[in-house]
C-alpha cells in the first residue's frame, strides 16, 4: 500500500454547468447542493491538479429527442458510429450543453474557482455529434479520448476525486473509466447529485464494484 505522501491526487469536477442546475435545460434536483462541498475540496492541501469536464454537443446532437423528433426521456437505438450494422442504445435528452450557450458555460462559483487556479484544465467532452460522451476520458463508443488522460499521466497523477452531475450518467463513466486506468477513484456522495435517485444507488454499487471507494462528504477525503 502506497503511503498518502507518495500520492498525486487530481480532483475532477464533472459537468457542474448552468445547464445541469436547478431550472437548466436538463436539471439535476438539489444540484447547487455540491458547491460547498466542491469548495471545501478545492481547498484540501493534496489536490495537486482539477480537471472540469464540460459537456459540449454541437447543435443536432445524437443524444437530443429533438435530433429523432422523439420525446426526451426515453431510451432509442441510434447506429454505431463506426460499425453502421449494429446499434446502440441511447438515452434521449433534451437539448442543453450545446457549445457557445449559456447552458454550457460552468456554474459561476466553479468557474471563478477554476480562474483561480493555475493547475486547473477545461475538458471538453461530448463533442463528437454522432456518439455520446458521458466519461471524462473517452465517448461512449471509446472512439477517442479527450485530454483527460494525457494530462493525469504527464503529471504522474495515481487517485483521483470524482465529484460533480449526474451521479447515473457522467459521473459514474467518469469513475468507471479512472478505475479502468488504475487511478483508485474516490467518489463523495455529498458532492455529486443524480437524474434518478434510485438510478444514482445502482450507480455507486457499480462504481464500487469497479474499485471506486465511496465516502460521505469532503471531511472524509481530506482524512483518507
Ligand atoms: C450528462 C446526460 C447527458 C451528465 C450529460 O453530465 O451526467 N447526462 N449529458
Ligand atoms: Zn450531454
Amino acid at each position: 500500500m502506497m503511503a498518502g505522501g507518495d500520492e498525486n491526487w487530481a480532483l475532477i469536477i464533472v459537468d457542474v454547468q448552468n445547464d445541469f442546475m436547478e431550472g437548466g435545460a436538463l436539471q439535476v434536483s438539489q444540484a447547487s447542493t455540491i458547491l460547498d462541498p466542491i469548495d471545501e475540496l478545492l481547498n484540501a492541501p493534496r489536490i495537486r491538479l482539477v480537471a472540469a469536464t464540460q459537456d459540449t454537443h454541437p447543435p443536432a446532437h445524437l443524444s437530443f429527442a429533438s435530433t429523432h423528433s422523439k420525446p426526451p426521456f426515453t431510451r432509442h437505438n441510434v447506429p454505431h458510429p463506426c460499425l453502421p450494422s449494429e446499434h446502440i442504445e441511447q438515452m434521449l435528452w433534451p437539448d442543453h450543453c450545446v457549445r457557445g450557450t449559456e447552458g454550457s458555460q460552468f456554474h459561476p462559483r466553479i468557474q471563478q474557482a477554476l480562474k483561480r487556479r493555475a493547475d486547473a484544465h477545461i475538458i471538453p467532452k461530448g463533442t463528437n455529434i454522432k456518439v455520446d460522451g458521458y466519461s471524462g476520458f473517452a465517448d461512449n463508443a471509446y472512439l477517442s479520448f479527450t485530454e483527460l488522460p494525457r494530462l493525469l499521466f504527464e503529471n504522474r497523477i495515481t487517485r483521483v476525486v470524482v465529484v460533480g452531475l449526474a451521479t447515473d450518467y457522467c459521473v459514474k463513466a467518469t469513475a468507471i473509466d479512472a478505475a479502468k486506468f488504475g487511478l483508485k477513484p474516490v467518489v463523495v456522495r455529498q458532492a455529486t447529485r443524480g437524474v434518478d435517485e434510485q438510478d444514482s444507488q445502482q450507480a455507486l454499487r457499480e462504481m464500487s464494484q469497479y474499485g471506486a471507494e465511496i465516502v460521505h462528504s469532503a471531511k472524509d477525503v481530506i482524512a483518507l
